[in-house]
């Protein structure tokens, strides 16, 4: 109940709420081509609380849109006013079910000045399995509004080629879990290859998550991942330090 009412304080009056971003990048040339952001709050006495101590309280008390919305108004002023090609959001399946959600997305890219190719929404695979029908419209009318979509976390749900199918997402973000093992595990590595095969037979990118390893990546590399993300490349950085990485090297 205290946590709910801070929360609500911190959303409310705009304060210790912040982003942090983690780069993602071109496998093929090393460049840096967007960044996710993520979620922090700066707890008046409890210090730095990382997302999964406040996202699902949100989602219960019913403080997930407002919150998701302010996460997207910061985010698109951040990449607007950076060289970066785009910033990836993460959206909670709550706010994405929200009646107004697509309208008040495409309302902040507006007021922001954000072009919508420069936004990607990372969504989660339990949203795909309602076979909901105001679910595949919400898709529908992101993408054709030019905004692209992620499905997070991809191996660890329950998503099947024919959900990919009748939904349509733009790219497949392969879990952390499946990264951290492979070279490791010959099942592990034909699964990697798999989705990434996936990927390219229904024209979605692909991003692995979770790089820490040089190992990973060059196997990532010679699989053909386009795109990648983790620690040995960059853990998530203040948009300072983010502004400066971006900076074209002199
Ligand atoms: O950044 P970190 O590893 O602590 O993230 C933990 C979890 O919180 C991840 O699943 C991530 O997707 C989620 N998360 C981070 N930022 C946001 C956000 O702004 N909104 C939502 N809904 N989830 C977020
Ligand atoms: O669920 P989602 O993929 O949005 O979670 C993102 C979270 O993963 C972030 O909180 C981030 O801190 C974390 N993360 C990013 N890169 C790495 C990594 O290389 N290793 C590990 N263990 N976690 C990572
Ligand atoms: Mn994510
Ligand atoms: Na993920």
């Amino acid at each position: 109940r205290a946590l709910e009412n801070e929360l609500r304080h911190a959303l409310n009056a705009n304060e210790g709420l912040e982003l942090v971003y983690q780069p993602i990048f071109e496998a093929r040339t090393g460049a840096m081509i967007g960044c996710e952001a993520l979620v922090r709050w700066n707890h008046p006495t409890r210090g730095r609380l990382p997302p999964d101590a406040f996202i699902s309280l949100a989602e219960e008390r019913g403080l997930i849109n407002q919150l998701g919305l302010w996460v997207l108004r910061r985010a698109a002023e951040y990449v607007r006013a950076s060289d970066l090609p785009w910033v990836a959001i993460n959206v909670s399946p709550v706010q994405f079910r929200d009646q107004d959600f697509v309208a008040s997305v495409l309302k902040i890219l507006d007021e922001v000045g954000l072009p919508p190719r420069r936004l990607e929404l990372e969504i989660t695979e339990g949203l795909l399995l309602q076979n909901s029908e105001h679910v595949q419209q919400t898709l529908r009318h992101l993408r054709a509004s030019g905004i692209r979509v992620a499905l997070d976390d991809f191996g660890t749900g329950y998503s099947s080629i024919s959900y990919l199918r009748t939904y349509g997402v733009d790219k497949l973000k392969i879990d952390k879990s499946f990264v951290s093992q492979l070279g490791q595990d010959d099942e592990i590595d034909g699964i990697v290859k798999s989705i990434i095969e996936l990927a390219r037979a229904m024209r979605m990118k692909v991003t692995a998550e979770g790089v820490e390893t040089q190992a990973q990546r060059v196997m990532l590399e010679s699989l053909g991942c386009g795109e990648l993300q983790g620690y040995l490349l960059s853990r998530p950085v203040t948009p300072e330090r983010l502004t400066e990485l971006s900076l074209p090297r002199a």
